[in-house]
């Protein structure tokens, strides 16, 4: 064989092995690693993995050995409310394949607060006597409610007493607030004052029967008056024991000695 088919000969033979993909010595090295995938994402975090306003999800794809393909690794959007959406970006070079995906939950919408429940019904005629809470209570359609305020409230003493509350959501929204109005008086009575009709008929001493007016609540309280329900009968020296409110606080119906009435041992 001349030189020169020797050197054609060879020529063949490296041609044949560069078809079948076998690397010459020098060659570049082969791709062992898949692409490496990075994820941004944009939106106004809530509570428990919850976006509240629309989300933005940017992917950027690279591998320094191969050339890489994608497929779902385009800029998203999710801008409508929803329970859960998959996004999923996938690359793939000589060196294998990489997925990056993600569930995306948007909540924009803040819950309607529907009630509030005080623990008990007013103590006495539209009045609470002692500490209460209060619990709100509220409806979401996307995230559902998350927590709701339990508000307690132990004074001050008020005619016009409230407390307010609201809700949120599962995302963190909060909604509006709502005040619950009640009438708190945890105050008994001072002291009850009894005043005779009438002036004593002998020394300090009444001969026939007299009758007696009780105040005892506080100026900003109506109808603070009290009506007796026991009294000292005849030759009894006093004092009137019990008496009944109207609209006042009486945690007991036995009030403060008023003080000591005289009647007489005469029958008039
Ligand atoms: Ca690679
Ligand atoms: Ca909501």
């Amino acid at each position: 064989m001349t030189r020169a088919r020797e050197r054609a000969a060879l020529a063949t033979v490296v041609a044949g092995l560069s078809a079948l993909g076998v690397a010459s010595a020098g060659a570049a090295p082969t791709d062992k690693t898949a692409p490496v995938i990075t994820r941004e994402v944009t939106g106004p975090e809530g509570d428990d993995g919850w976006f509240r306003g629309p989300v933005n999800v940017r992917w950027t794809v690279s591998d320094p050995e191969s050339p890489w393909t994608t497929s779902g690794c385009d800029a998203r959007e999710v801008a409508d409310e929803t329970s859960g959406v998959t996004l999923e970006c996938r690359a793939s070079s000589a060196g294998g394949t990489s997925t990056d995906g993600l569930t995306v939950k948007v909540d924009a919408t803040a819950p309607s607060i529907t009630g509030a429940t005080p623990d008990r019904p007013p103590d006495r005629r539209r009045w609470y006597h002692a500490p209460l809470s209060v619990t709100f209570a509220g409806d979401d359609t996307t995230s559902g409610i998350g927590s709701c305020a339990v508000v307690g409230y132990a004074g001050p003493d008020a005619r016009r007493a409230a407390v307010t509350g609201s809700c949120r959501d599962a995302a963190g929204n909060e909604s509006a607030p709502r005040t619950f109005r009640f009438r708190y008086d945890a105050t008994p009575p001072g002291i009850i004052r009894a005043r005779p009709s009438r002036r004593p008929d002998h020394r300090g001493w009444y001969t026939h029967p007299v009758r007696f007016r009780f105040r005892g609540c506080r100026r900003r309280q109506r109808g603070g008056r009290f009506q007796a329900i026991s009294t000292a009968s005849e030759g009894v020296r006093g004092p009137f024991q019990h008496a009944q409110g109207s609209t006042c606080n009486l945690r007991s119906t036995t009030l403060p000695t008023v003080r000591e009435i005289r009647q007489s041992q005469e029958t008039s």
